[in-house]
């Protein structure tokens, strides 16, 4: 099995970190999504990480959906469940990670259009207003449901909104910790230091290569 990852993008961790949890914690293959690698395009035709190459040659993309196949193959009880152990809260947790989610993908969308236009012509437009705004609200909204999301306690593995706001936070912090414009969250804040003792979340701590 092969995990084609870089070491900063948010949707890798996501998939690195539940990867962790369900027990397959391999090495990633770090690979240059922008380089046109052959082996990430053979395997995604949208040459983007993370993409997971099975044993068997299967190649899965798209982080909630490699999440997905975790849950499938390797269910509850004999592995924690990313969505909890409560039916009747995984509407909840589903909900917390759909906010978690837009803000990381409004994130990655204004570094990515970075790489076309200069930082002035795409943060600045309507639309990469709208972006940052998207990243405000849901950073805004998640701190406000900050009681929501679980803290460690007893060994507990995390749940998948607590996997997608651990790695909102820590992504923005990489990318625009020194922003004026990026709100305060003191509660997302300290579900990030709390879990980063945890080996899924220390080990994808995101870095620029
Ligand atoms: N929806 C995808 C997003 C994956 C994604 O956008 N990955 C970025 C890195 S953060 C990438 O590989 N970009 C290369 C490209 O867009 O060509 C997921 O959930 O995995």
């Amino acid at each position: 099995m092969q995990l084609l990852a870089n070491t900063t993008s948010p949707f890798v961790r996501i998939a690195r970190v539940a990867m962790i949890e369900k027990g397959l914690d391999i090495e990633p293959t770090i690979v240059d999504p922008w380089a046109d690698e052959a082996r990430l395009r053979s395997a995604n035709s949208a040459a983007r990480v993370p993409t997971l190459v099975l044993d068997d040659g299967t190649p899965l993309s798209e982080c909630l959906l490699i999440v997905q196949w975790l849950e499938a193959t390797r269910p509850a009880p004999a592995w924690p469940s990313v969505l909890g152990a409560e039916p009747a809260r995984v509407a909840g947790v589903l909900s917390r990670t759909g906010v978690a989610i837009g803000a990381i993908e409004a994130s990655t969308i204004t570094i990515i259009t970075r790489k076309v236009t200069a930082p002035v012509l795409f943060d600045e437009t309507p639309v990469g207003l709208r972006r940052r705004r998207s990243m405000i609200e849901g950073m805004q909204r998640l701190e406000a449901m900050a009681g929501d999301l679980a803290m460690p306690a007893g060994g507990q593995p995390p749940t998948l909104d607590v996997i997608a706001a651990v790695t909102l936070f820590d992504y923005q912090q990489l990318r625009y910790g020194d922003q004026p414009w990026l709100p305060a969250t003191p509660g997302l804040q300290a579900l990030a230091e709390a879990w980063r003792a945890r080996p899924s979340f220390a080990k994808s701590m995101p870095r620029i290569a």
